[in-house]
């Protein structure tokens, strides 16, 4: 079983009133990776994060990005956000019909790819591009916004996932989990074999604790 890990999202917090703060507060605590959504307004209906924004981000900070594309052709547009090596980037399966040229883009450039699924889209539809990646994105919401509700079946979905990785010899490739991911749904999510926590509204930037609380509380339950 994979290390448990934790990716703050970038959209829970603002970035322009208290960016330096909480970036700040995020690598005190020791946070492994920084997730960052961008969205077109196409795939998804809302738009987040450029790709100044991203640049900027970089220059912020030390925190390795996770960068969660919900953005169509994401293939043509892999070289605008400037990826580096020890980058996380991940690719819907929906939001393309070239998904194994663009995650071999991303390995291209040094980072490491995932692919990311809806929580409408079955694990058979990623089967064939497993060889290409390090880990899948299970959406436990539907993309666009940050305050919504788990979808309860992707829970099954997360240990299916787990499964059928652990059984075909992809036991290296991790599960992220994004979207509602409280501390109740964490320990769910942990318990059906996730490993890489986006940390929202539902856990870490929330009015009844400070950040290094409430990752504290996250990392002692969902380890
Ligand atoms: C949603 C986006 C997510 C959100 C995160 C918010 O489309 O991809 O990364 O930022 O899910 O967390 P929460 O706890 O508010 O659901
Ligand atoms: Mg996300």
């Amino acid at each position: 079983m994979h290390k448990s890990i934790i990716s703050p999202s970038v959209m829970c917090f603002n970035m322009w009133k208290d960016g330096e703060r909480v970036l700040k507060e995020l690598e005190d605590i020791g946070t492994e990776l920084l997730h960052a959504d961008v969205m077109d307004g196409h795939f998804v209906n809302n738009f987040m994060l450029g790709t100044d924004a991203i640049k900027n981000l970089r220059k912020s900070t030390n925190i390795p990005l996770d960068i969660h594309l919900m953005i169509e052709r994401p293939e043509d547009k892999l070289h605008w956000f400037g990826i580096r090596e020890n980058e996380l980037v991940s690719i819907h399966c929906e939001s393309t019909k070239h998904l194994q040229k663009a995650l071999s883009s991303v390995r291209e450039l040094g980072a490491k790819p995932m692919v990311a699924i809806n929580p409408a889209t079955p694990i058979s539809m990623i089967e064939d591009v497993i060889p290409d990646i390090d880990a899948v994105l299970v959406m436990t919401v539907n993309p666009g916004f940050a305050g919504q509700k788990m979808v309860p079946q992707t829970l099954e979905k997360i240990r299916k996932l787990r499964k059928f990785l652990d059984e075909n010899g992809y036991s290296h490739v991790r599960i992220e989990v994004d979207g509602n991911v409280s501390l109740e749904n964490g320990i769910k999510m942990r318990e059906a074999g996730a490993d890489i926590f986006v940390l929202g509204t539902s856990s870490l930037f929330t009015k009844d604790g400070s950040i290094k609380e409430n990752a504290e509380k996250f990392r002692k339950y969902v380890k």
